[in-house]
């Protein structure tokens, strides 16, 4: 079996990043370890007020207790971190990679055309240095917006305009890039995946809601996947396959996240 380590925040209380990562990834049949840079009451998008313990100075101590046992790892799915997480990210992964290991970026910083509450603007510049060496980045429109030094543009791209935005993607040194929320039409969305050669798409209808923590299962389910030695493009059809599914199990009222829990059998039977 595969052991992934995922390195984002603990929200307590808010169905996203590691409380998504840890059970998606096990329910693919992938060991899930975690690395939580951050500890936090509850996520930043939606809730009045939060509680944010930081945990930077934590990550040099669990490295070195890794190297001390040879605990390596097979693959890295960083997701929501901070400014100081970066670099001691980057010693982890350089250290306590098995041969052959794979980085995973979810570059979770912005939607909507907006940095998350608390980013500064030059933050996608230093989210900029982990998708330096990704084998795959997976960013949103917005976040490969603001990736590439762009203003985000969320309707009407495109192909030629897509296929540049992930040539720029590229150029940060991402090997491959999963682009969500690529449409071309009012009735469909989907993601796009380039291996630097080709460009392929995957498209599912367009649901009416958006939800919080989509990205999350997206990313959490694609890494999986691949893991488990799905090509890209079928990791990505999974993928959106899950977060559809997620979103038609999520009641109206239920605000904060998406019932990625009632999805869980149908991503078991994908394996
Ligand atoms: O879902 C991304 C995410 C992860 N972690 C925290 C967040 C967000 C998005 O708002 O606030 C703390």
């Amino acid at each position: 079996m595969k052991r992934l380590l995922t390195i984002q925040d603990i929200s307590c209380v808010g169905q996203c990043s590691t409380t998504v990562a840890l059970p998606l990834i096990s329910a693919c049949g992938v060991e899930c370890a975690i690395l939580p840079p951050a500890l936090l009451s509850n996520h930043t998008g939606g809730f009045k007020t939060w509680s944010f313990a930081d945990l930077t100075g934590e990550i040099s101590k669990v490295e070195s207790k890794w190297v001390e046992q040879g605990i390596g790892f097979d693959a890295f799915y960083t997701g929501y971190v901070c400014e100081s997480h970066i670099d001691p990210i980057l010693s982890v992964m350089k250290s306590c990679a098995n041969p052959g290991a794979l980085r995973f970026v979810d570059p979770a910083m912005a939607d909507n055309g907006r940095l998350y509450t608390g980013f500064a603007d030059d933050f996608p510049s230093k989210m900029a240095r982990l998708c330096e060496g990704a084998d795959f980045v997976m960013p949103n429109l917005t976040e490969a917006a603001f990736l590439t030094g762009r203003e985000p543009k969320l309707a009407g791209l495109s192909q030629g305009e897509i296929e540049d935005l992930i040539a720029r993607l590229h150029q940060l040194g991402a090997k491959n890039v999963v682009l969500t929320g690529v449409s071309f039409s009012e009735s469909e969305l989907g993601s796009a995946v380039s291996d630097g050669k080709s460009v392929k798409y995957d498209f599912n209808p367009r649901l009416s809601q958006s939800s919080h923590g989509t990205g999350d299962v997206f990313a959490s389910v694609f890494a999986g996947a691949v893991l488990r030695g799905k090509t890209p493009l079928e990791a990505a059809s999974l993928a959106a396959d899950i977060v559809c599914s997620a979103i038609k199990a999520t009641e109206p009222g239920h605000w904060y996240g998406v019932r990625f829990e009632l999805a869980i059998p149908e991503l078991v039977g994908a394996f």
